[in-house]
């Protein structure tokens, strides 16, 4: 073999060395290997074949109940100072973490194989690409993975090329919380995860990889890993324009790269074109731009919620080829969630269903399916220098005070914007749901160095020559006084960004606010849309009380990291809490 691959080669020994599994499998990525992973699987119980008929290919996972979300407490940065994680990372000095967890490794795939898995986190021809190899003893992470990410020999053929890779080291362990550990170690490249085969714990190219190793890469070579949608939104007149959107997890992000143009939209020939869902990885290009590419090849989404109403691109993607896990279901075999049409009979635990043990699917319960599977995927997900981005979307879950659409006046605003957002916690991550926390970017949970040096790394892409998206902050989640939300959301998100893209264009004026631009009255599209009078009004209502508190509130937030705060930040709020002040 090439002395390319000598680092890698080595490194896998030195796992098997360690971990002693009884065998160890190359991923090559075939659909022989995923066909004889699969029938594996069904033997073994580790998956359980939906009907076939319904919804071919599609298999269900039961994962062990105590392992069934993102479990942050237990996730580590561990850089060598703990300064650098920041006081939005739990941190363990990285020779600790190390000798902790390898203990847990130590023998821990005896009676197991261990499978090396080589994967490409973006178009497997494009620079912006990064590969990894994850090692594992979980067949379902490889059956995932190889949806996930562009998985096997290619990506393989890459490394050696590129001679670097991101190593991540994973073993289901006994999937005990007590001897569970995410652990991230950026200044190596390297990730080890022990005890949980969920996915954010366990498929180490998503989160673990494309966010917290790559947010890290990222700063040191001048770019950007985000959790953001990606998604192109075409006028009648054929022109696309790409807009990349941070949402906290389960926050519908799925749902808005892949929406359904209401009607009337439709009828005049409005397009929308889905690129990613989860995650953005964005450079500037040559000609100041950002310029942007999906790492991912796959979703995996939140399955409750998701139906006709909500999302008709997503069933039609999931209705084959497809692995869900933790999902409930029906007499005849068909998977099933909370807000599918027909009954469940058996609940995600694999018990006869009864309401008094809560929901049948888990709330978190979750489908992996391919991009390419999607009605409204667009080939230009694998341009190999990406899509330009038009704007940036920064949105949270608030039940009030946030307006359905605000523009920043510039990057720095826009930055803030994203510094400061607050959203109502959900079930992607373990803890109570529901609770307002303050998750800048939508990376509280991925970020992996330290938020103020990350802020300051945002607002250096502010150089004379670039031409920077425009950032909104978007609520679709708004509520009135009875607990009603405001905006219908889903398909007549578009209208919002339809507005966004005329503010780009130069095609709207906007109503300027002591916290940014909103839509001037009659700016935003409603043809179609049955709005109660006065509700739009409610929607973009800028509560000046409300609003002085909630800067208040993120002066605190934004001096936790003092003294890597950048002093811009402080000037922007100080700035907008002046005007709000002087609006009084
Ligand atoms: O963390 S996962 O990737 O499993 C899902 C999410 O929280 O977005
Ligand atoms: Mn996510």
């Amino acid at each position: 073999m090439s002395s390319k691959l000598d680092a890698l080669n080595a490194w896998v020994a030195e796992a098997a060395a360690l971990a002693k599994p009884d065998a160890v499998h190359w991923c090559d990525g075939s659909q022989a290997e995923y066909d004889a992973l699969i029938a594996d699987m069904l033997q073994s119980g580790t998956l359980v074949a939906l009907n076939q008929h319904t919804h071919p290919g599609c298999y269900l996972h039961r994962s062990n109940p105590a392992d069934v979300a993102r479990v942050e407490r237990l996730t580590l940065v561990c850089h060598p100072q703990e300064a650098d994680a920041g006081p939005n990372n739990h941190w363990m000095d990285p020779a600790a973490a190390h000798a902790k967890i390898d203990a847990m490794f130590d023998g821990c795939m005896r009676g197991r194989t261990m499978y090396v898995i080589p994967y490409c986190m973006g178009p497997i021809d494009s620079p912006l690409a990064r590969c990894g190899v994850e090692i594992t003893d979980s067949p379902y992470v490889v059956a995932n993975m190889r949806i996930m990410t562009r998985m096997g020999a290619a990506a393989l053929a890459r490394i050696e090329r590129d001679g670097s890779f991101v190593k991540g080291l994973h073993s289901i362990g006994e999937l005990d919380p007590e001897r569970r550990w995410i652990m991230h170690f950026p200044a190596e490249l390297a990730i080890k995860s022990f005890g949980s085969g969920y996915g954010g714990n366990a498929l180490l190219g998503k989160k673990c990889h494309a966010l917290r190793i790559a947010s890290y890469q990222g700063r040191t070579e001048g770019w950007l890993a985000e959790h953001m949608l990606i998604v192109g939104i075409e006028n009648p007149q054929g022109e696309i324009r790409y807009i990349a959107a941070a949402f906290p997890s389960a926050c519908g992000k799925t749902n808005l790269s892949m929406l359904i143009p209401p009607e009337g939209y439709r009828r005049d020939g409005w397009k929308v074109w889905t690129v990613g869902d989860d995650i953005c990885w964005m450079h500037p290009g040559e000609d100041g731009r950002l310029y942007a590419i999906n790492p991912e090849a796959g979703f995996f989404g939140v399955a409750p919620g998701t139906n006709r109403k909500t999302n008709p691109n997503a069933l039609e993607t999931i209705s084959h080829d497809t692995i869900y896990t933790n999902v409930a279901v029906t007499a005849d075999n068909q998977p099933w969630w909370e807000g599918l049409p027909g009954t469940p009979v058996t609940d995600w635990q694999g018990r006869p269903y009864d309401p008094a043990n809560g929901p049948a699917a888990h709330p978190n319960s979750r489908f992996t399916a391919s991009v390419r599977q999607c009605p409204t995927w667009t080939d230009q997900a694998e341009a190999p220098q990406g899509v330009p981005i038009s704007a940036i979307v920064f949105g949270g879950r608030r039940a009030s005070l946030q307006p359905l659409v605000v523009q920043a006046r510039d990057w720095t605003h826009g930055v803030l914007m994203g510094a400061m957002m607050g959203s109502e916690t959900t079930a992607a991550a373990a803890g109570a749901v529901g609770v307002l926390r303050r998750d800048s970017m939508a990376m509280k949970p991925f970020c992996g160095y330290h938020y103020g040096d990350y802020f300051t790394h945002w607002l250096d892409f502010d150089r004379p020559a670039a031409k920077l998206p425009a950032i909104f902050q978007v609520n679709w989640f708004r509520k009135d006084a009875d607990g009603k939300f405001l905006w219908p959301g889903f398909g007549d998100n578009l209208r919002v960004l339809e507005w966004m893209l005329k503010r780009v264009e130069g095609g709207a004026t906007g109503k300027p606010t002591p916290i940014g631009t909103v839509p001037a009255p009659g700016e935003l599209n409603l043809e179609g849309l049955d709005l109660e009078p006065g509700r739009l009004e409610a929607l973009l209502t800028v509560d000046q009380a409300g609003w002085q508190a909630e800067l208040a509130d993120v002066e605190t937030y934004l001096e936790s990291f003092a003294p890597r705060l950048p002093e811009a930040l402080r000037r922007e709020r100080d700035r907008i809490a002046q005007a709000l002040a002087a609006s009084d």
